[in-house]
């Protein structure tokens, strides 16, 4: 359709204001066949909207519907019959009244920085016919403004799926959603809350005008796309990254958007799940959510529908932190931390229901009302107490709970309760504190602890790494023998699961070690890392594998044996491809160090190098890893095993995942972002003598989708 073959109704309630006449006028001027239409004349019968093939409601104050309330009923049968429904500024606020979504933004007001601003658009949806004629994902459509705007900001709408967030002059919000579009019938609803202002100053009127006219004249036959429910829906996010060289394709990552910390990790009815901190509005970390995936052999995995959705009128209602499973007595039975406001406090859902896809809220949550008085907890500006993630078990018939937590004086702790029925809960005190030297504000975060026999292990995460300490708990406190980091890379907030056949599995969170910009751009976040096996070797240390279904992924080899390497001399393999597993047991001599090349381009200017020195450090140069300037390039560090024994590695190259472990000890996980499409070279060179490689072999791995 041309623009002036599309009739837009343009709706008024009472006289128009300054806005909406200056809106009015800029149609006119554009060239939109516009009619207004009083709100009274659809309700009473008198007009209809039959005529018309899109209706803009552009309102700079939020609408009062009252004696209007059947509105709504008019225009859902207008958009079931194929019309397209803008609400744009404060009629945006109207979507609950008028029956469109029953949550409505939550930061409704003038813009308390002032502009320029606009939309800043999905990479999923650039191409979308709504934004099609922009010139960029990032256009400043608006300037400064004391109209009413309406964003969603620490929620999301329930029904309708977010299609752009706020770019603010030169960086991007994305945590303040502005566009979201309903599909209704045979037609669409879209919700601009902020961007479409024409009686301002300022703002790009280019972009503006395009962004008005495309939205205007293609609401009504845009498709918009549903909020992905089903499972095959969410996995159909998927599709989109395929051409993606970053994707991971054997790590178990998110579909699209937003993924952190693994949840409620269980081996139910024989099925791995995985829950995941997940966040549908896009990729960054607001309004998490529970994403879900389910493996029947630790290795391929589907996509489930989202589990847990924050409950706008419950403890949760800004989003379901992390959090565990256990079973109750046959009923799985969720332990999640819900966050509203100020407040981040224990919550509880249960299912019967085997694949643990429907979820039931306990009526009660939260199932402990306030952090406990002392020790004196961390407040923050964001947060009363800071007071958050579960670790649940079972002994004797009494349930113990681990909660993560900051002291007011500095330093992260962890709080023992017990219950005897998951519900009601009493406070026993700290089991371990301590990062006293850290900065202050350090919390320890999803506190597990887990039972390798002789010796338990306690770990947290302090915001910078996950610190583990071996020892003994004796039901009150945990005493500490040894204390140690569980990955020395980008890796966060670990949960374990006890297998079936007795194994503590454990997945970590493999955060983005690029800008939020780039994860924009990207359209999604997060990973988790491989599966690990984690034990106590018999020198009373721990041990992490990683599990060792990952062997059946394995493809095409390459190999060499007794590879000697002299000083300076570098070999290449023939391996190339960014899924691939390189297994090598090497020995210094006399070398310096040992230089692991991997996805290395032809001209050299991207590598990333693992070098094993002689200071006894495995390390992750990423110095020259990307020429992409919005990737991190600092090194990371590994202390192994003395120079004089063997080193056994065993590297995992996965898209931008490099995920290490050395003597089954050791464990590095980095991530790095070639840009080369030949970004795939695998090379071995020594430095500053000779080394020896015994054995090196490499695989290409299969994707695990
Ligand atoms: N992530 C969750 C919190 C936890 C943090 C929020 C750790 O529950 O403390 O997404 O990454």
């Amino acid at each position: 359709m041309t623009d002036t073959a599309v009739r837009v109704a343009s709706l008024h309630d009472g006289g128009r204001s300054v806005e909406q006449i200056a809106a009015d006028e800029w149609a006119a001027r554009a060239g939109l066949d516009l009619t207004p239409v009083a709100v009274s004349d659809l309700v009473d019968g008198d007009r209809s909207l039959a005529a018309f093939d899109t209706c803009w409601w552009h309102a700079d104050e939020p609408p009062e519907l009252g004696s209007t309330a059947d509105l709504g009923g008019v225009l859902r049968a207008f958009v079931r019959s194929g019309g397209g429904l803008v609400l744009s500024l404060a009629a945006l606020t109207a979507v609950d009244d008028l029956g469109i979504d029953p949550v409505v933004p939550d930061a409704v007001g003038p813009d308390p920085d002032g502009g320029p601003t606009g939309p800043l658009i999905k990479a999923a949806y650039d191409d979308h016919p709504l934004f099609e004629p922009l010139t960029t994902r990032r256009p400043l459509t608006r300037g400064d403004t004391d109209a009413t705007l309406a964003r969603y900001d620490s929620i999301l709408p329930e029904r309708g799926e977010v299609l752009a967030s706020t770019v603010s002059a030169d960086h991007d919000v994305p945590d303040l959603v502005t566009v979201v579009g309903w599909s209704l019938g045979e037609g669409s609803v879209v919700g601009l809350g902020d961007g479409l202002v024409f009686a301002a100053e300022g703002g790009d009127h280019d972009q503006r005008d395009r962004l008005a006219r495309a939205v205007l004249t293609n609401a009504a036959d845009s498709a918009i796309p549903e909020r992905p429910r089903t499972g095959e829906e969410i996995a159909a996010l998927r599709d989109r990254f395929e051409d993606d060289p970053h994707r991971p394709q054997f790590h178990l990552s998110t579909p699209a958007n937003w993924l952190n910390d693994p949840n409620g990790v269980v081996q139910w009815n024989g099925r791995y799940h995985v829950f995941y901190q997940y966040n549908p509005g896009g990729p960054y970390h607001d309004t998490i959510h529970w994403g879900h995936a389910v493996s029947d052999d630790l290795l391929h995995w589907e996509d489930e529908p989202v589990a847990l959705t924050p409950s706008p009128d419950g403890p949760d209602r800004d989003g379901c932190w992390s959090g565990c499973a256990v079973d109750d007595d046959g009923t799985a039975t969720l332990v999640y931390t819900g966050g509203r406001g100020r407040d981040q406090l224990p919550c509880l859902a249960t299912t019967d229901d085997p694949s643990l896809r429907r979820w039931e809220k306990a009526t009660d949550n939260p199932i402990i009302e306030a952090p406990p008085t002392e020790p004196d907890l961390l407040s923050t500006e964001e947060w009363n107490g800071e007071f958050r993630d579960h670790c649940v078990w079972q002994d004797g018939g009494t349930w113990y709970q681990l909660i993560g937590a900051g002291l007011a004086d500095g330093g992260g702790v962890v709080l023992l309760y017990e219950s005897p029925d998951l519900r009601e809960w009493e406070y026993c005190g700290p089991i371990l504190s301590g990062d006293r030297d850290t900065p202050q504000e350090t919390v320890w975060e999803c506190p597990e602890l887990l039972d390798l026999g002789e010796k338990q292990l306690l770990h947290v995460s302090n915001y910078e790494d996950v610190v583990y300490f071996l020892g003994r708990f004796d039901g009150t406190t945990f005493e500490p023998e040894r204390r140690g980091t569980l990955d020395h890379g980008d890796y966060y907030a670990p949960q374990s699961l006890r297998a079936d056949d007795g194994r503590l599995l454990t997945w970590g969170w493999v955060p983005e070690a690029r800008d939020v910009r780039a994860q924009w751009d990207a359209g999604w976040s997060g990973t988790m890392s491989l599966p690990r096996e984690l034990s106590l070797g018999d020198d009373g240390r721990l041990r992490q594998r990683p599990a060792r279904e990952l062997t059946r992924l394995r493809g095409d080899r390459e190999s060499r044996e007794s590879v000697t390497l002299d000083d300076g001399e570098s070999i290449w393999l023939d391996t190339d491809g960014r899924a691939f597993e390189l297994a090598t047991r090497l020995s210094l001599v006399d070398a310096d160090a040992v230089e692991v090349t991997l996805l290395g381009t032809t001209a050299e200017n991207e590598r990333t190098t693992l070098r094993y020195t002689r200071d006894d450090v495995l390390e992750v140069d990423r110095s020259r890893a990307s020429t992409d300037p919005r990737a991190t390039s600092d090194s990371q560090h590994v202390p192994v095993t003395p120079y004089d024994e063997p080193l056994d590695l065993r590297v995992f190259v996965d898209g931008s995942v490099v995920e290490l472990f050395a003597n089954e000890r050791h464990c590095l996980t980095s991530r790095v972002y070639p840009t080369g499409d030949d970004a795939t070279g695998v090379g071995l060179a020594a430095v500053g003598g000779r080394a020896r490689l015994p054995t090196v072999d490499a695989w290409d791995l299969a994707s695990i989708w």
